[in-house]
């Protein structure tokens, strides 16, 4: 028998090099990866030169002794780990996690059930099918994945801000991946959906119509990062402190409202600025306008049937609509600070669906099955090795006493003489926690069933949630659906691939088929009507106006510009948090006695698509440059509120903006009306009664 523990027996611990051991610094940073400001190689010897190899001579030949010169050549040779074989191109930052305590009745997992309870976070967010130097803004789903460090270990919500998938079960993921991912031949398109075989796939697996049209509709092209939805997509089960079990859907909901981009601003700023989304995470959190979310479930009763009003909880391509389950919140996250180096931490951090903690279960869902294995798996060839947890960014934030030992970068100097359990040699240590304890013990559940490749009737649903999606959009969002499908399915060379497209179409409303084969230029297949629910909750485009903290207003000035109304309205939108920058023909400042504007963009290097408004000031330059000409036309083609006080308002005409349509906004000048008005309509992020005006350009 091994002892007892003892109750304030200490256990052999794992010590780090670095001395912080596996607990980890607290904010995954580790401070002490270099010190001191003499240049060294890596072994700490202090160097006089790493500009100059060794040589004989000034001309050579160089020296084979010079170890610093191997040394840094062979380092940066190996500069590059494999980039993720999905979701490749990411942007991340840290936060904290604060528990609401409304989920104390349904969890004993302290992050959510404990009220005021602080969580430290880092936060992942990703494109799909990319690669890390792809664009931000092409249109895809987009990862959502969550590390909270709790005190109870690491819980790992590795979600996407779309809440359905492709696929049923994970043994059909290298498929999808590799239809949607470019063609082995040419390795085109990079970051592209819209090409035959994705289309191929997703019309042969009809499963994939909802998450499909997910990516067709506006969620696929978001406006930011922080203004996205992020979803669990399956289902999880929940166990509280008397093992009563619940299952949940996991949604966040982000404090500024769910915002997309329009297509054609998508596909300008992956030329204009392929960083668009990392860049305005950065920036915001910079500027202290900290992303915010509130952390919501679904509850549903743990029956042996796992399904909810006739819905499968099992199945990942059917959601339960926010009118039959409301989200309830149970906690807000909010995201403080920017990595301080994105290798180390956006990098290298490392999810897994795995990383669950006392009190939070995984169901049966064969897609989240087998998202168990791979996650672990992926990590041994994307960082090297089994020791991936011991990398800062990865490091619990709770005490770690494992038995795993060795293995490729072991960072841990490990004491003791018995890694195995139960042992008598290390005084018994480490001990197993039960549940009273602490311990991680699965709620007991029967398991039978006939060994077989099969799945439930209930997943041969495909059609009556997509329908039900597109029945639930308003009408400029359905424009924008019918729109993605003409686009992407034009882009393809098959015509058997676009004839199948409208087949899968016809199934889910007719008008969307019919104008989806007009845009082709085929004939519309005889519709196929299946019934349908509605659910609201699923528009992104609401009545009432969201924060507009982080949101960006240019001004277009110049020499002789009024810049006491400029500094007038930056007054007013920073009071709500949002920015304001000066457009100006050169770069530079602007100077009017001793108002002093810093000029931000040029016409050269601005663009509309960085600017959630544009207004031109009084006194702006008359010369009718075309690049001011042409921000402010795309602005207004994008539904973008702006405006101009005094005569500012010739360069919006000479643009051909119509100064009486919708969110077009101009004064005498820059005074309260025109800052209240520009504030509430970024509020409301566009000028949506313009569509008719602009929307011939749209498509
Ligand atoms: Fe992933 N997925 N996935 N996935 N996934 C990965 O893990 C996989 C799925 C998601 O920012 C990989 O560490 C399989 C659904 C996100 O680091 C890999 C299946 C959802 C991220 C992997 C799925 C996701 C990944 C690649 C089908 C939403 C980025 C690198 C069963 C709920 C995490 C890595 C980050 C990454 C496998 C399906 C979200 C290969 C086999 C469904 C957000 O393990």
């Amino acid at each position: 028998m091994p002892p007892a523990r003892q109750p304030n027996q200490s256990a052999p611990t794992t010590v780090s090099p670095t001395g912080v051991g596996h607990e980890g610094p607290k904010d995954g940073r580790d401070p002490r990866a270099q010190a001191g400001d003499a240049l060294t190689t890596p072994n700490g010897v202090r160097i006089p030169d790493s500009d100059h190899s060794l040589k004989a001579g000034p001309r050579g030949p160089v020296l084979l002794e010079d170890f610093h010169l191997r040394e840094k050549i062979m380092h940066f040779d190996h500069e590059r780990i494999p980039e993720r074989v999905v979701h490749a191109r990411g942007a991340g930052a840290h936060g904290v996690f604060t528990a609401n305590g409304a989920a104390a009745k349904v969890t004993r997992a302290a992050v959510l059930a404990e009220k005021g309870l602080e969580t430290p976070v880092f936060v992942r967010f990703s494109t799909v099918l990319g690669s890390r130097g792809s664009a931000d803004t092409v249109r895809d789903t987009r990862g959502f994945a969550t590390k909270f460090y709790t005190k109870e270990g690491t819980w790992d919500l590795v979600g996407n801000n779309m809440p359905v998938f492709f696929i049923q079960d994970a043994i059909k993921f290298p498929d999808i991946i590799h239809a949607g991912k470019p063609h082995p031949d040419r390795e085109i398109p990079q970051a592209q959906s819209a090409h035959d075989t994705f289309w191929d796939f997703v019309t042969l697996h009809t499963e994939a119509t909802h998450h499909t049209i997910w990516n067709m509709s506006d969620r696929g092209i978001p406006r930011s990062y922080r203004t996205m939805e992020g979803f669990g997509v399956h289902t999880f089960r929940l166990v509280n402190a008397d093992r009563e079990t619940c299952l949940v859907k996991f949604h966040w909901k982000p404090r500024l409202g769910v915002h997309s981009l329009t297509w054609e601003e998508a596909q300008i700023a992956a030329g204009v600025d392929p960083d668009f989304h990392r860049r305005d995470l950065y920036d915001a959190i910079e500027a202290g306008a900290f992303p915010e979310w509130d952390l919501g479930i679904q509850v549903f009763p743990d029956t042996p049937e796992e399904t909810f009003e006739g819905i499968d909880l099992l199945d990942p391509t059917k959601i339960v609509p926010e009118e039959l389950a409301p989200v309830q919140v149970i906690g807000t996250m909010v995201l403080t600070g920017n990595p301080t180096n994105f290798f180390a931490e956006t990098e290298q951090v490392a999810f897994h669906t795995g990383h669950l903690v006392p009190g939070i279960e995984g169901t049966n869902d064969p897609l989240l099955q087998g998202r168990n294995f791979s996650y672990l798996d992926t990590q041994l060839t994307r960082l090297g090795g089994p020791n991936f947890t011991q990398i800062p960014i990865n490091r619990p934030h709770a005490p770690v006493n494992d038995n795993t030992r060795d293995g490729f970068h072991q960072h841990g100097i490990h004491t003791g003489q018995a890694p195995y359990t139960p042992n008598s040699v290390d005084a018994g240590s480490p001990f197993p926690s039960d549940w009273s304890e602490g311990g991680y013990v699965n709620v007991p559940r029967a398991v039978s069933g006939e060994v077989g490749r099969s799945a439930p009737a209930s997943f041969d649903d495909h059609f009556s949630q997509p329908a039900m999606f597109y029945a639930s959009l308003t009408s400029v969002e359905q424009q924008h659906v019918a729109d993605a499908y003409t686009f992407e399915l034009g882009k393809c060379y098959e015509q058997s691939i676009k004839e199948r497209a409208l087949t899968v179409l016809a199934k889910i409303d007719a008008d969307l088929c019919a104008r989806v084969a007009a845009g082709l230029g085929l004939p519309a297949p005889s519709p196929e009507p299946v019934e349908h629910g509605e659910s609201p909750a699923l528009r992104q485009i609401k009545p009432e106006p969201f924060p507009i903290e982080g949101r960006i207003v240019g001004v277009v000035a110049g020499p002789g510009a009024d810049l006491k109304g400029i500094a007038k309205l930056r007054e007013a939108l920073e009071a709500e948090g949002a920015l304001l920058r000066v457009i100006a023909p050169h770069g530079g400042q602007l100077v009017d006695g001793s108002d002093v504007e810093i000029v931000e963009r040029t016409f050269a290097t601005g663009r509309s698509i960085e600017f959630d408004a544009i207004v031109v000031a009084d006194g702006a330059p008359k010369d009718g440059d075309f690049r001011a000409l042409v921000m402010l036309q795309e602005a207004f083609r994008h539904l973008k509120a702006v405006g101009a006080w005094g005569d500012g308002v010739e360069v919006l005409q000479a643009a051909g903006v119509d100064v009486e349509a919708p969110g077009v906004l101009t004064g005498e000048k820059s005074d309260k009306t025109l800052a209240t008005g520009l504030i509430a309509a970024l509020g409301m992020h566009r000028a949506w009664e313009r569509t008719p005006l602009v929307s011939a350009s749209l498509v």
